[in-house]
């Protein structure tokens, strides 16, 4: 169903493969091209440490980072399905959770709407937790208030200890 349109926040993330920043920028220009969906603002990419790990404890490289926000006309399962589409057009398999992944695309956020259904979260559970997701929103959008949690930029300061470098 198409909606008067809405901010949408993406965090995109990437850890195999043989190019995970070229991935990283290019999901971001497969999101700008899908239909009724605009990209507004970026951030930078950020080399970040795994955090959490899989389900087997094997030990998994470096993350690339980043935040976009989109302007939609999607609503929020549409959009949900979108990028689990572009997720499998980059190869992602799913298979143990956390396992690393060649693209990883979460909805965060979705205007400021709070949404529990099944397979649909928003916000997303962990962001307000996790500083590759704070450090880049911090820098598009520091005063945004997470519905539930804070403000973006409180909440960062409570998660300076995990390691994260802009790229
Ligand atoms: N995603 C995860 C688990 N751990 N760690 C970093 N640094 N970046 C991620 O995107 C990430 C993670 C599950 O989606
Ligand atoms: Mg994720
Ligand atoms: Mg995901």
């Amino acid at each position: 169903m198409l909606l008067p349109t809405v901010r949408a926040w993406i965090g995109i993330g990437a850890n195999i493969g043989d190019d995970p920043v070229g991935t990283v920028r290019n999901a971001i220009a497969a999101l700008g091209k899908q239909p009724h969906c605009r990209l507004e603002v970026e951030s930078r990419l950020y080399r970040t440490a795994p955090v959490g790990i899989t389900e087997d404890g094997a030990a998994q490289p470096d993350y690339i980072n980043a935040v976009v926000r989109i302007e939609t006309a999607l609503g929020p399962t549409l959009l949900l399905e979108t990028l689990l589409a572009i997720e499998k057009t980059f190869g992602r398999t799913r298979s143990v959770q956390n396992a690393p992944r060649t693209l990883d695309l979460d909805l965060l956020l979705y205007a400021d709407r709070v949404i529990a259904q099944s397979g649909l979260q928003v916000p997303h559970a962990r962001m307000h937790t996790r500083a590759f997701v704070l450090a880049p929103l911090a820098e598009i959008d520091a005063d945004l208030t997470i519905p539930g949690k804070g403000v973006v930029r409180d909440l960062l300061s409570g998660v300076a200890d995990q390691a994260i470098s802009p790229i």
